[in-house]
């Protein structure tokens, strides 16, 4: 409905600098390398990959701490360049395929598709918010801060000028959330951000969360949708290898559900797939999340059961 075409244009992103734990930079590898381009060609997809960049060139000399934010300087060159080639890609009129790394990297997805699809709604599938402002953050990552930058509550950060507010508060919907941060749970309810945390996917199942997310972002399938999805959202039984990992998470089904319903809306113009760490766990562990991660990203493009 909102793409030209049956395409695909696949950024992978191997960086880990909104957070202190290495390996997250060789997640795109890893799920490329598990045949995900090939798998998206099965179900009819264009596929366009540039090959996976690399961002050395990027970082800078030195990177000391802005306020309590660390490696400013190489997350934000790097976001940009990201937010460029998602942008190039949905002004061809395909669907942005975001392959991370870290959940920093939203900063420039997001950014990058409300250039060309300026009134597309985000559907942050997490167990964290990742709202913290420069000033509410506890731990400096700024893989917990992308949405604030994006909805303009972050304050002027000259090492992010190139970043302008794209999203407002009723734009943003949440799935997943169990590990919201004080300052966080504050500045959702100063927004009047709707989330669904593990308490409402309890007491209303996915589907109804799904349907009433879907709707708040996107009334009667009126706008593009963004999905970013952290695989940390999903439990640690079913994903291991991710950095922050937060027991009582969505179930296999429930993360597949998610990316399913989201596809049959039709209203899908750009996926991030984030945090995907295979140097965690051990090899049965790595397995089982980028298989996880494929198969979402397959659902969201349409893969079926039936
Ligand atoms: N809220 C914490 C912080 O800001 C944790 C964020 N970690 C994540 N987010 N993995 O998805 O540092
Ligand atoms: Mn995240
Ligand atoms: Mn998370
Ligand atoms: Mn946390």
């Amino acid at each position: 409905k909102f793409l030209k075409q049956k395409s695909v244009g696949v950024v992978g992103v191997p960086f880990s600098g909104g957070q202190p734990r290495d390996g997250v930079d060789q997640g795109p590898l890893k799920i490329i390398e598990f045949g995900l381009l090939e798998q998206l060609k099965e179900l009819d997809w264009s596929v366009k990959f540039d090959g996976h960049r690399d961002y050395t060139a990027l970082k800078p000399a030195s990177d000391p701490p802005v306020g309590k934010l660390l490696n400013a300087r190489y997350v934000s060159a790097v976001t940009e360049s990201v937010a460029t080639a998602v942008a190039a890609h949905a002004k061809e009129g395909s669907l942005a395929l975001t392959l991370g790394g870290d959940h920093s990297i939203a900063l420039g997805t997001v950014s990058g598709t409300m250039s060309v699809h300026p009134n597309a709604g985000l559907i942050w599938v997490d167990a964290h918010a990742d709202i913290n402002t420069p000033e509410t953050t506890e731990s400096g990552n700024i893989h917990g801060c992308p949405v604030s930058f994006l909805l303009g509550i972050a304050g002027q950060i000259p090492e992010f000028s190139w970043v302008k507010p794209c999203l407002s508060p009723d734009r943003i919907v949440y799935i997943g959330l169990r590990d919201v941060d004080a300052g966080e749970k504050k500045i959702l309810r100063e927004h009047g951000i709707k989330a669904f945390s593990m308490h409402e996917v309890d007491k209303y199942g996915i589907a109804k969360v799904v349907d009433m997310a879907i709707q708040h972002i996107s009334p009667n399938l009126s706008r593009p949708i963004h999905l970013s999805f952290d695989v940390d959202a999903l439990d640690p039984t079913v994903a291991p290898s991710t950095g922050t990992p937060v027991r009582g998470g969505l179930t296999f089904r429930e993360g597949h559900y998610i990316c399913e319903a989201i596809h049959e809306t039709g209203c899908l113009v750009a996926m991030d797939l984030m945090e995907v760490n295979p140097s965690l766990e051990d090899d049965q562990a790595v397995f089982q999340t980028v298989t996880i991660g494929c198969s979402l990203v397959r659902c969201a493009m349409g893969e079926t059961l039936l």
